[in-house]
């Protein structure tokens, strides 16, 4: 996709001040910043540090629900739940490929995951317990992260916005399947309709902190609203987020765990209590009750798939080495 501006001199005569002004005319102008378009080292920086912690919170967050793919309580329930893990494996391929757009090698992204130098969301360091579990990472979880990725589809930086539409879609087919589980069990035995109330007891201040810190102690949110990378405050979309499923719980004929939820007729939203911020810098810091095991799992599946990364590299050298063969 081509911008709508005078076309801009490439990187070896760069003219900082004018590659600044057309920059900035193009957020002006909410037009995509695209990988060869000039862009500060600060929007740079700042991408691939949202990038691909993004992909790396798709491959993170896996692990709660594969871990639920042969306990499934049917065919079907199994069948659906695989093709949900394997929608959010391409999520994390597609990010990464968007992230590598702004110049750090994937497997250097991939390395700053393993060594635990970059974060993944706080939500997949707790457990899923229950087959309601699944239910709720659908229905909470994953509408979290719609209500957060819809806006990314407007994001700056083409690539990532591209990316996001296509995951966008993949993620509304699996809030409703998590609705739909939860719906389920809540029309069943007092049983499982206590497990389904159970599973949302856990996950609704989790999910509500995928939204990241109060705005008054987020860092990035000011600049990256400005460069439009962002373009919600993470309360906005928690707001957003709250105001959207007090209904749709109704409809479930179960409870939100919060006491001080009410409808706030003035400002026309529901007010929430406060969420546990103390847990949540704890989790990001890495003290969440799976912190470990996931990143255990991760290294595990890393190294065992060192036989995979090797063979392909041979393959691709056999192709290029009897391409130039051809050639000659
Ligand atoms: N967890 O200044 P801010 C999914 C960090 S995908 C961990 O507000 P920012 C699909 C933040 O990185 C879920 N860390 O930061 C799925 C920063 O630290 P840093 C992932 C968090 O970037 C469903 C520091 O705190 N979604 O669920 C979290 O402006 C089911 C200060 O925060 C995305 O990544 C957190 N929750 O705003 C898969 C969406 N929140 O990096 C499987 C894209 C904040 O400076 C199953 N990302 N931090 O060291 C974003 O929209 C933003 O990056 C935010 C954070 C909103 C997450």
């Amino acid at each position: 996709m081509t911008n709508n501006v005078t076309e801009f001199p490439k990187r070896d005569d760069v003219d900082i001040e004018a590659a600044q002004a057309y920059f900035d005319d193009l957020i002006d102008r909410d037009l995509r910043i695209e990988p060869a378009d000039w862009m500060p080292d600060a929007y740079r920086k700042t991408l691939t540090r949202q990038v691909s912690q993004h992909a790396h919170s798709e491959i993170i967050g896996m692990q709660p629900e594969a871990n639920w793919i042969l306990r499934a309580p049917s065919l079907k329930r199994k069948a659906i739940l695989i093709a949900k893990v394997q929608d959010e494996a391409g999520h994390g391929l597609y990010l990464y490929s968007a992230a590598e757009t702004l110049g750090t090698p994937r497997d250097e992204l991939n390395q700053q995951l393993l060594d635990g130098k970059a974060k993944y969301s706080s939500i997949f360091n707790y457990p899923a317990r229950t087959w309601a579990d699944m239910g709720a990472i659908g229905w909470l979880v994953d509408g979290a992260a719609i209500q957060n990725q819809v806006p990314l589809c407007r994001t700056s930086y083409g690539p990532y916005s591209r990316a996001m539409v296509r995951i966008c879609k993949e993620e509304s087919f699996h809030q409703r399947q998590g609705w739909e589980i939860l719906y389920t069990l809540a029309q069943g035995t007092p049983e499982q309709k206590q497990m389904a109330q159970d599973a949302i007891n856990r996950f609704y201040g989790p999910a509500l902190q995928m939204f990241g810190p109060p705005d008054a102690e987020s860092p990035n949110s000011k600049q990256s609203m400005a460069w439009k990378i962002k373009r919600f405050s993470n309360d906005e979309l928690r707001q957003r987020f709250v105001d959207m499923i007090v209904p749709q719980c109704e409809a479930l004929g179960l409870e939100l765990p919060d006491p001080d939820l009410k409808w706030n007729e003035e400002r026309g939203h529901y007010d929430f209590g406060e969420l546990d911020w103390d847990e949540f810098f704890a989790v990001i810091k890495g003290h969440g009750p799976c912190n470990a095991q996931r990143m255990a799992r991760r290294r595990e599946a890393h190294d065992n798939g060192a036989w995979v990364r090797e063979a392909a590299a041979a393959y691709a050298e056999k192709q290029a080495a009897e391409a130039d063969t051809a050639v000659a």
